[in-house]
């Protein structure tokens, strides 16, 4: 009887952001690949990937920067003299190329795709589609930096003024919650559990009307994060905030001061049960007494009340158990990792179609991973940016005459052989400071 009273403040929450309501509403996010085609198509029609480009908004992208097919780029048509007016792909927008393979790790890269069913599903998209800044620091570390009078690190990208203003807006999300630490103080006010125990991140509470407000109030968050503590009492370890796409539209909110903060939208989320159980399709969801959400809002996590070691944005907490390092978790929750266990017990189907012995990297946020494997294996590259890369032989955006997998674009994959011993040097031509090292060893058997 409890667990339907739960799913029933859920459903509620999760129609609102699912359906949306007025007219008004920015399109939703079903129309989106549609836009990102359209785009595309008109690219192709112009055979001119450089023609100019008007703009839907200021802050978009130009659209050829984020074309993420690259048979567009190389088809030949008629020209067309005529500047073509396209819509511009979103940062909540999915990539138009389905990917054939998972890729993308939850908390760790700007897509994630995961296989439901038979079918490679866009599951999580994070930040904006350019380069993000994922840096772990923490809420004490932010205090500790904005009350010195040290440089700043220049990777935070904070200016002084923005971190006076950061550091202040936490200050109200830990002043506003505090009183939540007697849980049925949150209970009163509204908020009801929406969420089991999730590894490393907690159960979440959620308050429906905060969540349909579409107001990003700092010291209201619309989610509170628990943990149970040894005596199984609930213990307040964080907050997370929702901002429905439908009333902030599909460009990743401007939220917090400075770019620390990387909101994330989930796709085919199955709520009810665990948050965690986002791989899942409609039918599936439903027989296990989930709630079905085609596309959630924007959320990000706020460790306002403990030092998270991974940073007070990220996804996940090691602070909130089971105990495990940021590689690990990392790893745990690394789609293309294959098959790989979560922490919560479940294993992730094989993916047919790659050698048994084949290696699956990410190439995430603007960084090409070096990385050490035995002559004979394959290394498959899916790039999970929202931007497209390239695999080159060669340095500094220089190729060498050696292997090149040309333009990817999102959710697409290169496969590639190493049959030699040595170390090659690979890099992305459209991003010259990408720049990693296959270092191939002999066999050890
Ligand atoms: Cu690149």
């Amino acid at each position: 009887m409890l667990r339907l009273l739960l799913l029933t403040s859920v459903v509620t929450g999760a129609l609102l952001i699912a359906c949306g309501g007025s007219d008004s509403a920015p399109q939703t996010i079903s129309d989106a690949p549609a836009v990102v085609e359209e785009a595309e198509q008109a690219i192709t029609d112009t055979g001119d990937a450089t023609t100019t480009v008007a703009e839907t908004d200021d802050t978009a992208t130009p659209v050829e920067e984020y074309d993420d097919n690259p048979a567009a780029a190389d088809a030949v048509a008629e020209p067309d003299p005529e500047p073509v007016v396209v819509a511009i792909a979103n940062d909540a927008a999915p990539p138009s190329v389905v990917p054939d393979r998972p890729g993308g790790a939850s908390g760790f890269t700007h897509f994630v795709f995961e296989q439901i069913g038979g079918e490679i599903t866009t599951t999580l998209v994070e930040g904006p589609r350019g380069e993000q800044v994922r840096e772990a620091v923490s809420f004490p570390q932010l205090q500790a930096l904005a009350q010195s009078d040290a440089q700043l690190p220049p990777e935070l990208q904070l200016t002084r003024t923005e971190l006076g203003t950061l550091v202040e807006q936490l200050g109200a999300v830990r002043d506003g919650v505090l009183r939540y630490q007697d849980i049925s103080v949150a209970l009163a006010d509204g908020y009801i559990q929406s969420t089991d125990v999730v590894p490393n991140m907690g159960a979440h509470f959620n308050h429906d009307g905060r969540i349909r407000d579409g107001v990003l109030n700092f010291d209201e968050p619309e989610i509170l994060i628990y943990k149970l503590d040894e005596a199984q009492e609930w213990e307040l370890v964080g907050t997370s905030f929702v901002l429905p796409y439908q009333l902030v539209g599909q460009d990743h909110p401007a939220g917090f001061a400075g770019p620390l903060d990387n909101w994330h939208m989930h796709y085919s989320l199955c709520v009810g049960t665990q948050i965690n159980s986002r791989s899942a399709d409609a039918a599936s969801c439903v027989a296990g007494g989930g709630i079905f959400v085609p596309a959630y809002g924007w959320m990000i996590h706020a460790w306002v009340l403990d030092d998270n070691p991974m940073g007070v944005f990220s996804m996940w907490n090691p602070n909130v158990p089971p105990t495990l390092t940021t590689a690990e978790i990392q790893q745990s929750r690394d789609a293309s990792s294959d098959p790989h266990p979560h922490p919560d017990g479940t294993v992730h189907p094989h993916v047919p179609d790659a050698p048994e012995d084949a290696v699956v990297v990410n190439i995430q946020n603007f960084h090409h991973a070096t990385l050490e494997i035995e002559e004979g294996q394959t290394v498959i590259w899916v790039n999970v940016d929202g931007v497209p890369h390239t695999i080159t032989a060669g340095q500094n955006g220089a190729a060498n005459g050696g292997f090149d997998s040309l333009v990817l674009g999102s959710g697409q994959s290169y496969t590639h052989l190493f049959n030699q011993v040595g170390e090659f040097e690979f890099t992305c031509t459209l991003h010259p400071q990408m720049n990693g090292t296959i270092i191939v060893v002999p066999r050890s058997t």
